[in-house]
């Protein structure tokens, strides 16, 4: 079986330690989010694609959910003492080595995909891990405050400043120019099933979907697409999706977030931009991207399932969505198999 999932950071990594187990033999690609991606003291840094990496690959911090276990942070606290920053981004010893190796990569001419094969072969995650795009793709956050307006690196937003001041827009920084990675596309077509995991709408799942050619590839593939709530009875499980949900009109509940991905018209008429206004009975709803064959939200959520107008196109069912432990995680995954018919 050919499993395709979109992930970010934590909360995407921790559903594919599911996948993995639920389905040992299947072939797993994952399209990673680079949009977090980061240039700091000279090095490139791809916090989402790392995470994934470190998780499945057995290197990751337990406790912190990113960078590696058995971390120390010398070099960071050397360049502290020489005053450089940024304070805000912590740099483990370990994780250093990773970027070293990929900033040597990129800057001999080998394209991202290309680092993360290389890097994936230390640490064999048990997935093919993609990158959505080669191309650089930032996410940048534009926000007002007393230095005035201005637009400041994700990184910068999300760490230093903890989401704290509201986003007024938030830009994938390079997407337009951008092309899906070699496989991405079909990974997806050619997927028996995609799974788009519990990841940030915004800045993770949303990122990849700006990539152009990919929302349109979930759209028209042959195979179930089944999405994952982030949210659990109207807050985000982990970071701080609310804040990115507000920057884009979205109100931060599982029926929002569905509706916002918005479910596949199969009877031909697919929602072709997220602005695309569909009408029933007049009345003018948001259709959404277009993506979803299935919804899962959590059981605190039973009132989505229950409505069979809640995202139209797509089969929502409400099922335990707290990823307490792998057992627990498992079961999400098979219950989102399980919705795929596969
Ligand atoms: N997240 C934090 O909350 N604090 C950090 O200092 C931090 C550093 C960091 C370094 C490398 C890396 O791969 C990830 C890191 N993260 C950190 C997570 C990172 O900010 C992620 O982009 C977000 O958590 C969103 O996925």
């Amino acid at each position: 079986m050919r499993i395709t999932a979109l992930a970010g950071g934590i909360g995407g990594a921790r559903f594919l330690t599911g996948v993995r187990v639920a389905r040992p033999d299947a072939e797993i690609t994952v399209i990673g989010n680079t949009g977090d991606d980061i240039t700091l003291h000279g090095l490139r840094i791809c916090p989402d694609l790392d995470t994934v990496m470190y998780t499945l690959g057995g290197g990751i911090s337990e406790e912190r959910g990113w960078g590696r276990e058995d971390e120390s942070f010398v070099v960071s606290g050397e360049l502290a003492a020489y005053g450089v920053g940024p304070s805000w981004f912590g740099l483990g010893d370990r994780d250093l080595a990773t970027h070293l190796v990929r900033t040597q990569m990129i800057d001999a001419g080998y394209k991202l995909s290309d680092v993360v094969t290389a890097l994936c072969d230390r640490w064999r995650p048990g997935v093919r891990l993609l990158p959505m795009s080669d191309d650089r793709v930032e996410t940048h956050v534009i926000i007002n405050d007393d230095q005035g307006r201005r637009a400041v690196h994700f990184q910068e937003w999300w760490l230093k400043l903890r989401a704290s001041v509201p986003a007024e827009a938030i830009l994938s920084v390079g997407a337009a120019e951008s092309t899906p990675a070699p496989g991405v596309l079909d990974a997806i077509a050619a997927a028996d099933v995609v799974l788009i995991g519990p990841s940030n709408p915004v800045v993770s799942i949303g990122t990849i979907l700006s990539v152009p050619g990919i929302a349109d590839a979930l759209r028209v593939t042959l195979a179930p697409v089944i999405g994952i709530s982030p949210i659990i009875g109207g807050a985000a499980v982990r970071g701080m999706a609310d804040a990115c949900l507000k920057a884009i009109g979205v109100e931060t509940t599982a029926r929002a977030v569905g509706a916002h991905y918005g479910g596949r018209h199969r009877d031909g008429e697919t929602a072709s931009a997220p602005e695309r206004k569909g009408t029933s009975g007049g009345a003018e709803r948001e259709l959404g991207h277009g993506l979803l064959d299935g919804w899962l939200v959590d059981v605190v959520d039973a009132d989505v399932a229950a409505d069979p107008d809640a995202i139209p196109g797509a089969t929502v069912k409400a099922v335990p969505l707290l990823m307490t432990d792998l057992e627990a995680t498992v079961a999400i995954v098979e219950a989102a198999l399980e919705l795929a018919g596969v």
